[in-house]
């Protein structure tokens, strides 16, 4: 069994028509168990180390703002080959070139608004569980 993190951004938190339950309901029918989960405003200090591969990029301030500027929703998440499977099913990271079907494609609304963050690898995996939940 292999762990990855999942995150629903904070537009979709914020959304009169919150679909949270909606995309973890995708997420359980493909097969993963949610095995922690948490709804907070993430320290901007933690975004800024969660996000710490783009400092320094032209977007990197507006996403540490967007992220940091609401409640989030934190999820481990478990199934074989987790990490590969769940970046598959989110879909591109701009929801205009995301697979029809996926949840970016779903959900997303811009490239910065694009509903959720699954992590890239297995790395970035088992960091970003670390720092999340400890
Ligand atoms: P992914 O979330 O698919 O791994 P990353 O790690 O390249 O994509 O980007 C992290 C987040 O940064 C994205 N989810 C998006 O919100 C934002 N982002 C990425 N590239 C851009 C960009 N060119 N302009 C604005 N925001 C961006």
């Amino acid at each position: 069994m292999q762990q990855t993190y999942f995150m629903i951004k904070p537009e979709i938190v914020a959304a009169k028509e919150q679909k949270i339950g909606d995309i973890l309901a995708i997420v359980n029918r493909a097969g993963f168990r949610i095995t922690r989960l948490a709804m907070r405003t993430m320290p901007r200090e933690l975004v800024e180390d969660f996000y710490g591969e783009h400092r320094g990029k032209p977007f990197y301030g507006e996403l540490v703002e967007y992220i940091a500027g609401g409640p989030v929703v934190t999820v481990r998440l478990e199934r074989e080959g987790a990490v590969a499977a769940l970046r598959e099913l989110i879909g591109a990271t701009n929801p205009q070139d995301a697979a029809i079907g996926t949840i970016r494609d779903l959900f997303g609304a811009s490239l910065q608004n694009n509903a959720v963050h699954a992590s890239a690898n297995p790395e970035d995996a088992a960091r970003e569980l670390a720092l999340i939940f400890g």
